[in-house]
């Protein structure tokens, strides 16, 4: 007998579906989210003469994520226009002890990053007696302990609210239907994600779910579920000498409570500094102090740890990037252009970046066999070059 088969199952991703995702800047208050903030949207801003829509309200701005595939395809192709892959990056309100509970803007804090994807969690890891400590004094352990048990807290009193609810529905199930069933299972995922935050003590997002158990987790929008990666705050000076006292400390944080998560120190003023610069004047500046801004290593970061890749459309007038979640099919890909194009959609003609570096032309891609016409199941692959044909 032919041994069975075995087919690795695909993982379902954590998190909304869908392409247009957001990261949220979160902290407790006074580390320098928002000035962390405008250095990202004055970069934005600062090109926004090519790329419309730099920043959608005073709180959210679309950052460029810095590729140099982009980058060569536009030397490649020079169009007239380049538009780049996005990253949304939202800023949000402090976060103090006891907002699980109501204290500070509490409530409306959660709520905002309940709304977003992903977060960019900045920790204060300057010293300054000018600027205030809400809590007295640095310490950045403290802080992310504090911001980790509130999002934990309202995660609990969120998931008991509905497993008291499906409970109270589920009196009346009995195990010979097929819909009850399910029901009971998902039950018992649910009591699996309250042990998880409750018992275990660990983000929602470390533990490893199954497929079906996915389903549950993401249908309940939790706030540990949504990735977090590290940025710490330094002073110029320690940023620039890559030393700091606490950088030690905060790492053996992340490897004990939330292993995995990534970690960049950067310095929120020197990045202030250079975002009001011009760029040859940024660029002279680097090279005096010997180090470089952080900001596209935390958008690459922030992108990637949504689960976002991209492909590219190139041609005579525009070369761009179009944003989409890991494990997109070809439709919905083209579908981010325009819904006709997923509407009525014949097939692809596609090329990888690597295959087109390579062969140096797309004739040249073309007669090795590499461009190929690709239908309705094939997955995209970060750096497809697509044409799309679609019906009239
Ligand atoms: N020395 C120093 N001061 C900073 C730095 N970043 C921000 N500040 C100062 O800290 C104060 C608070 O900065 P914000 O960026 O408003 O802090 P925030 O985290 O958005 O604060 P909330 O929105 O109130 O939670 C301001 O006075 C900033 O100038 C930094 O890297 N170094
Ligand atoms: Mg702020």
């Amino acid at each position: 007998m032919a041994p069975k088969k075995v087919v690795a199952e695909k993982k379902t991703l954590l998190g909304r579906p869908g392409n247009n995702l957001k990261i949220g800047i979160v902290g407790v208050p006074n580390v320098g989210k928002s000035t962390f903030f405008n250095a990202l949207s004055n970069t934005s801003l600062a090109i926004a003469a090519n790329y419309p829509y730099a920043t959608i309200n005073p709180e959210e701005a679309r950052v460029p994520v810095p590729d140099s595939r982009f980058d060569w395809l536009y030397e490649t192709y020079k169009p007239g226009s380049r538009i780049p892959a996005f990253l949304t990056c939202i800023d949000i309100a402090g976060l103090t002890a006891g907002a699980s509970t109501g204290a500070g803007l509490g409530n409306a804090f959660l709520a905002h990053v309940r709304a977003v994807d992903g977060i960019f969690q900045v920790v204060r890891a300057f010293e300054d007696a000018d600027v205030t400590h809400v809590e007295g004094d640095v310490d950045p352990t403290r802080d992310m302990s504090i911001i980790q048990t509130e999002l934990r807290l309202k995660d609990i009193e969120w998931v008991e609210k509905h497993l008291e609810g499906m409970k109270k529905t589920g009196r009346s199930l009995n195990s010979t239907s097929l819909a009850d069933k399910a029901k009971k299972e998902e039950i018992a995922t649910v009591e699996k994600i309250l042990k998880v935050l409750s018992v275990d003590e660990k983000d929602v997002r470390k533990h490893d779910w199954s497929n079906k158990e996915i389903d549950v987790v993401n249908g309940l929008q939790l706030l540990t579920a949504k990735p977090v990666t590290y940025l710490v705050n330094l002073s110029e000076r320690d940023y620039i000498r890559k030393k700091n006292k606490w950088l030690p400390k905060i790492k053996a944080w992340i490897d004990a409570n939330n292993p995995g998560d990534p970690l960049i120190p950067f310095s929120v003023s020197l990045e202030e500094r250079l975002a009001s610069m011009s760029p040859e004047e940024k660029e002279e500046e680097q090279k005096k102090i010997g180090a470089q801004s952080a900001l596209t290593k935390i958008t690459q970061a922030g992108y990637s740890s949504l689960d976002l890749i991209r492909y590219f459309t190139c041609g005579p007038q525009e070369v761009r990037a179009w944003t989409i979640r890991k494990g997109t099919k070809a439709p919905q890909a083209a579908g981010v252009i325009h819904s006709d194009f997923e509407n009525k959609f014949v097939c692809g003609e596609i090329m990888s970046y690597d295959d087109l570096r390579e062969y140096g032309s797309e004739a040249a891609v073309k007669a090795a066999g590499k461009l190929r016409q690709q239908g309705k199941p094939y997955e995209m692959v970060d750096g497809d070059i697509a044409y799309w044909k679609a019906g009239a």
